[in-house]
């Protein structure tokens, strides 16, 4: 029974004010709620879901599939799933998450002996995967520091804009990308920080910039570091694909380590979505790095505080399976080796569309596709070209031309490159 129509009958008609009963008849209490917008990564999936044709192919969300396309659970995870089943109980997380979890992760963002961690000068709750820790970030943002904004790179992962706009924090620009080199913009991005207003926030992609695949080379990090001290400037990193630029999660900190050397407070998402391969399960981690302990206590508090009403404590098995795979030096290992198992597939995968494109005889230049690194290749394709993939191919990716390399195969790269010089070359 709808709402409206069970308060109507339990509450007599003279009871309701008259401004209620003629502004909301019973069936129109959301008369005025209309369909929502398409999200432009995960919108892609429901199309493709829904496409009957057998030659398909879904290059849209990031999500890492093997050779034959199918989905991948780590063997390191299996084995932590092994070890887990039966022998712990399920009861509620701290409001905080689990501490085990916790101090593993920080060790991948600050690094194994990092005075910060040993000073408890980190602030950190488990976070619901990325996405949580980014809100979980702009909430706390919004709380404290009301009258605060956001540089956010351009373009971005489309759901950071939906993050702060629905914590309300006011949104400026950093110029971030090139489209004429396909490349770092960097002049236009040290133009962005340092006409910011000092002591501004800033989004920063830790590494594997989503959906350029661009990243600023270890010298450039160093000068915008510098220069976000110049301004007194505040880093927020996204680090949402630790381990696929390079392979190896340790190089994949550089840039956070550099902010840290010199002197940074930062503030930290870290998700296990794409290299731990666990997605559903939504485990991440938000970590702020403060001035000393007493600070980082207050801070985790509130960080806390925001949790509870929300979703009062986080999930408890994705907690599990990281602790004891972080905990354990062989499983760890074994995720080490297949965290970059799944980045050199990814980078073969980018040489083989390049290449397959290069022997169509196609004229325009695919050495961007090898250039740029992480899950994304941020093709050049124009929204009509994807249009066109879509409808006459059954190629599905979001309309900027992203294609997620994570989803490309032996199986379906001559398709895709066929495809995509047909689509470059004819109108
Ligand atoms: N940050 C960035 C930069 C991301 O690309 C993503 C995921 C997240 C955070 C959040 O991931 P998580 O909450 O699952 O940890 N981006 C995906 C999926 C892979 C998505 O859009 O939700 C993408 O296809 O862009």
């Amino acid at each position: 029974m709808a709402l409206g129509a069970a308060i109507s009958r339990a509450i007599p008609r003279r009871a309701l004010s008259s401004a209620a009963t003629s502004a909301r008849s019973a069936s129109s209490w959301w008369g005025h709620v209309e369909p929502a917008p398409k999200d432009p990564i995960l919108g892609v999936t429901e199309a493709f879901l829904a496409d009957p044709s057998p030659d398909k192919v879904n290059v849209g969300v990031g999500a890492y599939r093997d050779d034959n396309g199918k989905p991948v659970v780590l063997e390191c995870v299996r084995e932590a799933e092994r070890r887990i089943a039966g022998t712990l109980n399920m009861e509620y997380l701290p409001m905080g998450g689990s501490v085990k979890m916790i101090e593993e992760t920080l060790k991948l963002a600050y690094g194994e002996d990092s005075e910060f961690i040993k000073d408890k000068r980190i602030a950190a709750v488990q976070a619901l995967s990325g996405t949580g820790a980014c809100r979980l970030f702009a909430d706390f943002q919004k709380r404290f520091l009301p009258d605060s904004q956001i540089y956010i790179p351009i373009p971005t992962w489309a759901n950071h804009h939906n993050i702060w706009r629905d914590a309300r924090v006011p949104q400026r620009t950093l110029r971030y990308y090139h489209p004429e080199s396909k490349g770092l913009d960097f002049a236009s991005m040290m133009d962005d920080i340092r006409n910011a207003p000092n002591g501004s926030f800033f989004l920063l992609h830790a590494c594997a910039h989503n959906p350029t695949g661009v990243d600023p080379s270890e010298e450039q990090w160093r000068e915008i570091s510098y220069q976000f001290k110049v301004k007194n400037h505040f880093p927020f990193f996204d680090m949402a694909y630790q381990g696929f630029a390079s392979g190896d999660p340790e190089r994949d900190a550089k840039a956070i380590r550099i902010f840290l050397e010199d002197g940074h407070p930062i503030g930290c998402a870290q998700s296990y979505a794409k290299n731990m391969g666990l997605y559903g399960q939504r485990i991440g981690c938000l970590s702020i790095l403060c001035e000393d302990e007493m600070q980082a206590v207050a801070v985790k508090s509130q960080l806390q505080q925001l949790a509870r009403p929300m979703y009062s404590n986080p999930p408890v098995h994705g907690a599990l399976i990281v602790s004891t795979i972080l905990g354990d030096t062989e499983l760890k290992n074994l995720w080490l080796k297949e965290v970059k198992g799944m980045a050199d597939r990814i980078i073969g995968m980018r040489k083989a569309l390049r290449e397959n494109l290069e022997k169509l005889g196609s004229p325009l230049s695919w050495e961007h596709i090898t250039n740029q690194i992480g899950m994304f290749c941020y093709s050049g394709l124009t929204p009509e070209q994807v249009d066109r993939l879509t409808s006459e191919f059954h190629i599905y990716m979001t309309r900027n031309g992203r294609i997620s390399m994570a989803g490309v195969t032996t199986g379906n790269i001559g398709y895709l490159a066929n495809a995509i010089h047909e689509v470059t070359t004819s109108s």
